[in-house]
């Protein structure tokens, strides 16, 4: 693999990790806890993971063990900036608590622990993937653990290699799935620990103890750079409104935290429209009023940030889709043989009359997206709509009808962008290379100490990384039940925006001036070198929540 100077330059960089776990580390017990809400049931069905401490560690004089332990370690899910870290921390953890220690990689995700396909990760592979983005040390995949006999084919190759504790790094699902494998492991005795790691660009996986999911910084540094690139572009230019969507499946922390880094004109965000029960009329005629107010000053020109999940927020279609996906599932056999000219009329008959008239009433390209495109389990798929386009198109016809009506006398020309898959691989920041490296460390000792049903756990992420705090959570802790495929599940409560959280209200306070101003900030590239303030400072988000 030939490199760039920068990757040379950057595979030379030392994570820095919490003072507290440089040398040797005692485990200290802190209270027993309780999930988050639905105390009984998850405690039914955890009964040997449920209540357990959160634990910390500390300084100590001597190291908790020295024995050798076999680690598998499985990368789950969307690609994040730093996972090629954690795996790095949790080598050097392993290995530094005994040489003899031995990290195997399961290849393209969950399904390479059932189809007991793997590698064993030396330290030649590990260093050439020291700091770089993307997955491709082991590759990664989206089959979820959930089946009894894949817990066991798990078990078989465990057993061949050796191997007592896995470490599953993913979001939400992948984290429930981590507790479920944790429980059944514990439950037959299999002396297997598990231990979940939690990533996600998207940023929803956090709570009061699981600061954020790595990713997120690098990410968002990302989509923030061409923003700012863009707004600068649109500023120049001054002709362009650009309609800018965000990856991140549902919640909007990745728009809102672009939003503060570069303060566009306008930006949505998912759950404010469905807290204020907006329909997409609403939302189309809050973009138009913001532009016509700019067109009066002079100012045709503009940036708009949609996030990725905006339509299922929408609370009129939320119940369309709702509607739709049931139906659809219900009449399968049927649907498949109607001719695909009569697909949409077929759906209109078989809808509700509420529902059928606000699937009429959406443009063609996305009522066919919606009736056609379906996932593999039968969902439609809402991520493949270009929502924003479907909204400059909503715009400006609405506009078009104000200057018709003598309201609006601007010019309204868009530009499209989608940012995802952009900021996925990318290299990762300082606080993502220090922070994932932590985690793997982290997740080394929680091993170490005997932990299983554990997440990895670094915190006090807004001080110098010497002050962060390590630990381990218990996944039972941040579980709930709510219902999956129809049916009621344990899963990690997904964190969406909060609209009393610190963030928010920061971006409510400024929103009217950065609407009507020209107040773009430019945040530039990511900055591996130079002042802790530019290169080492992590999200908006992270410190307005600790302020
Ligand atoms: P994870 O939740 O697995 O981290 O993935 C999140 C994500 O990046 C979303 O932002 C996006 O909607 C989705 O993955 C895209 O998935 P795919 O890579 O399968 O196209």
């Amino acid at each position: 693999m030939t490199k760039s100077p920068l990757q040379i330059a950057r595979a030379a960089y030392q994570p820095k990790v919490p003072a507290s776990i440089k040398g040797a580390t005692k485990l200290v017990e802190g209270k027993a806890t309780e999930s988050v809400a639905d105390q009984a049931e998850i405690k039914k069905l955890f009964p040997n993971t449920y209540g357990l401490p959160i634990v910390t560690f500390e300084t100590a004089q001597q190291a908790m063990s020295d024995k050798a332990i076999n680690v598998g370690v499985i990368l789950s899910g969307g690609q994040a900036p730093g996972g090629h870290n954690v795996i790095s921390g949790i080598f050097d953890g392993i290995k530094a608590i005994n040489k003899d220690s031995k990290l195997y990689g399961f290849l393209g995700g969950p399904s390479g622990l059932v189809d007991h396909k793997y590698i064993e990760l030396t330290s030649d592979i590990i260093d050439e993937y020291r700091n770089t983005g993307g997955f491709d040390i082991i590759g990664s995949g989206r089959t979820k653990l959930e089946e009894i006999d894949q817990f066991d084919k798990g078990l078989e190759i465990c057993k061949k290699l050796n191997i007592t504790a896995i470490v599953i790094i993913g979001g939400d699902d992948s984290n429930t799935n981590a507790c479920v494998l944790a429980e059944y492991y514990k439950a037959k005795n299999t002396g297997i620990q598990v231990i979940g790691c939690p990533k996600t660009i998207d940023g929803d996986l956090k709570n009061e103890m699981i600061e954020t999911s790595f990713g997120f910084d690098t990410a968002t540094k990302v989509y923030s750079e061409v923003i700012g690139n863009i707004e600068r572009d649109a500023n120049s230019a001054k002709k362009y409104w650009h309609f800018i969507k965000l990856m991140g499946r549902s919640a909007s922390h990745v728009t809102l935290e672009c939003a503060l880094k570069t303060h566009p004109n306008i930006t949505l965000v998912g759950e404010e429209v469905e807290a204020k029960n907006q329909s997409l009329d609403d939302v189309v005629t809050y973009i138009a009023t913001a532009v016509k107010n700019r067109a009066d000053k002079g100012l045709n020109f503009g940036t708009v940030l949609v996030p990725e999940g905006l339509i299922e927020f929408i609370p009129a279609i939320k119940k369309l889709i709702a509607e739709l996906n049931d139906m659809l599932a219900a009449n399968q056999a049927e649907f498949d043989k109607v001719a695909a000219d009569e697909k949409i009329s077929y759906v209109v008959a078989h809808l509700s009359k509420e529902n059928a008239a606000i699937f009429e009433s959406l443009p063609a390209s996305v009522s066919k997206q919606l009736a056609l495109e379906r996932d593999p389990h039968g969902n439609v798929q809402v991520s493949l709509i270009e929502t924003e386009q479907l909204l400059a198109e909503m715009v400006a016809k609405k506009l078009a009808a104000w200057k018709a009506e003598g309201k609006f006398n601007g010019k309204f020309s868009t530009q499209h962008h989608f940012f995802g898959y952009e900021g996925r691989c990318a290299a990762p920041s300082n606080f993502d290379a220090d922070y994932c490296y932590s985690l793997g460390r982290v997740a080394a000792l929680l091993i170490s100490s005997g932990k299983t049903g554990y997440m990895s756990s670094v915190r006090n992420t807004t001080k110098p990384a010497s002050e962060w705090l390590a630990g381990g959570i218990p996944i039972t802790a941040m579980m709930n039940m709510e219902k999956r495929n129809g049916k009621m599940k344990p899963v990690i409560q997904k964190a969406l925006v909060k609209l009393d959280g610190g963030p928010f209200q920061y971006f409510a306070s400024q929103r009217e001036k950065w609407a009507i101003e020209t107040d773009y900030q430019y945040p530039g590239p990511i900055q591996y070198w130079g002042p802790s303030e530019v290169a080492d400072i992590t999200t908006e988000t992270i410190q307005l929540e600790h302020k």
